[in-house]
């Protein structure tokens, strides 16, 4: 008879899933022992860290990845990592050890109490299952329950004495089981909303996040192209789903009410693809909509479709609607729309880099089809200005707002696209919240370049501090951080960069490099 252990990897196997990403204890001990030589194991050294490598790896790769944690202390480490994967449908299969079944009654130390509540709401789904012979049946409804849309993450608890139980014999049903959810939109549904977006004299297109992940970057191209629609990306923009100088571009949408419905005035129609109807920040009250504006959402989220404040809302497979639109609408009888000019290069005098001036450095120096992980959060709007993001998977950003994500997650989607650069820009108050996601690159030799933006204060706070009046606040600075040494530390090759030739010098080293490298800059606030 075979052991739960036996299985559940065979399952796995089968299932396309050779990598654990993982911070382990003695609860997980039994699930990692003879840890199968097909399979991989990446170990990161604090659990936020595992979730934001793996979310990397799962987005990057646009399939499920399987996380171990240690019992409720890993699973809470990892909570606002969490956060950013349930905002961007990251399909992720979290795993947690549980104290053997015998002593979770007495809460003994290691005890998951209440362990599938913990995770709530960042979750879909939460089990721990009922006995040891189900677990592999749980493992495969976890899949499934991840991948299938909208996905997200799940969380499984496991008991420790599972692991050498017998497993139900009936588990090899499991093994090959495709389940799809792949759902074509009905066809009157369809003409409805093409025969709208023919008839719109003034139509704009708003793509989100979930057109990169369905990889409709083309059609989206090709349907804005038909139309002659200009295209913005939805505000908080954690992926870019359209290339960023092709003529139809416009730019990231602000996130606040009044600025998005200023922006889209004058549109009889706006169709927007794959974001949440909107992803606002900064309260900045207003009308959600100009009247004379309609608009329809498509989401692959119900959840979002139910949440919006306007418009019609319908959900289906991003990915299908995108081709079904791209095919059907008509060829509109107009010009395109004129393109956005370049942003000017900035006058860069002697000190610190203004940040226009490493975006602009990145720009010429990376090759075209880098990839770019942001978290330097008071540049996001110049990185989307400057930035020639021309291929799909071109850039990552936290999903939630929780800082701690591109760090770990530059290593997660560096190991999944082995044949493109990945460069993180980071700025020195978020680089703490992960910092350690620096031994991972290091140990397991991932090439990811990280730029820290060190400019020695949390500049996007500041900014908020002035939108909110808020004087006097303390705790908006940190000084006297040495990112050098702090990546010499875990291993990894450091460059500071104080001047422009500095700049070129560093980067060019770092691109060359078969190793991962962190370049420290000095930079000001923008120039302008
Ligand atoms: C986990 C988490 N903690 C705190 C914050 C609040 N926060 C938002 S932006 C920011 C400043 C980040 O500073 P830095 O990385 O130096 O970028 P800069 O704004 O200077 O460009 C902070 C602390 C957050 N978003 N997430
Ligand atoms: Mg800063």
């Amino acid at each position: 008879m075979a052991s739960v252990h036996s299985t559940t990897y065979e399952l796995l196997r089968r299932q396309g899933i050779d990598t654990v990403f993982g911070n382990p204890g003695s609860n997980e001990l039994p699930f990692l022992k003879d840890f199968p030589q097909d399979f991989r194991y990446v170990l990161a050294l604090q659990e936020a860290v595992v979730v934001g490598i793996a979310d990397g790896y799962a987005q990057a790769s646009r399939k499920p990845a399987f996380i171990n944690l240690h019992s409720a202390a890993g699973t809470g480490n990892a909570m606002g990592a969490l956060s950013n994967a349930w905002n961007s449908h990251s399909p992720l299969i979290v795993t947690a050890g549980q104290q053997t079944r015998a002593m979770i009654g007495v809460e003994a130390l290691l005890t998951n109490v209440d362990a599938t509540n913990l995770p709530r709401p960042l979750v879909k789904w939460s089990y721990e299952p009922a006995s040891a012979a189900e677990v592999p049946h749980a493992v495969s409804r976890a899949i499934h329950m991840a991948s299938m849309a909208p996905r997200g993450p799940v969380y499984l608890s496991v008991p420790y004495d599972d692991w050498d139980k017998e497993a139900d014999p009936q588990s090899h049903h499991l093994f090959d089981r495709n389940v799809s959810s792949a759902v074509r939109v009905n066809d009157e549904e369809l003409e409805r909303l093409v025969s709208a977006l023919s008839s719109a004299i003034n139509p704009v297109i708003v793509l989100g996040p979930d057109v990169d992940a369905a990889n409709a970057n083309a059609d989206c191209v090709t349907l804005a192209e038909r139309l002659k629609a200009p295209v913005w990306v939805a505000p908080s923009a954690p992926r870019c789903p359209f290339p960023t100088r092709h003529p139809c571009f416009r730019g990231l949408l602000p996130a606040g009410i009044a600025a998005v419905s200023q922006l889209l005035e004058g549109h009889d129609l706006v169709l927007v693809l794959g974001a949440p109807v909107f992803r606002y920040h900064q309260y900045d009250p207003g009308q959600y909509l100009m009247p004379g504006t309609r608009l329809v959402s498509v989401t692959c989220d119900p959840l979002e479709a139910a949440r919006a404040p306007m418009g019609d809302a319908i959900v289906a497979d991003i990915g299908v609607m995108a081709s079904a639109l791209a095919a059907r609408v008509c060829d509109r009888n107009h010009p395109l729309p004129p393109a956005i000019t370049e942003p000017e290069t900035v006058e860069q005098g002697v000190g610190a880099l203004h940040p226009e001036t490493v975006f602009d450095t990145l720009n010429e120096m990376a090759p075209t089809d880098a990839i770019y992980l942001n978290e330097s959060t008071s540049t996001t709007a110049l990185m989307w200005q400057r930035l020639n993001m021309r291929n799909p998977g071109s850039y990552y950003f936290c999903a939630a707002g929780g800082l701690g994500f591109a760090m770990p997650a530059a290593v997660g989607v560096q190991l999944a696209e082995p044949g493109r650069q990945v460069i993180a820009v980071i700025g020195d108050g978020s680089a703490n919240y992960s910092i350690s996601a620096l031994w991972t690159a290091a140990q397991y030799n991932i090439p990811a370049i990280f730029v820290i933006m060190n400019n020695g204060t949390y500049g996007a706070l500041r900014w908020f501090a002035g939108v909110l009046k808020a004087e006097n606040v303390p705790g908006l600075d940190v000084p006297g951080i040495d990112f050098c040494s702090l990546a010499k530390g875990y291993g990894v090759h450091a460059l500071k960069a104080g001047t422009v030739q500095e700049l070129q010098g560093a980067l060019g080293e770092a691109l060359a490099s078969k190793g991962p490298v962190l370049i420290e800059v000095s930079t000001t606030g923008p120039a302008k």
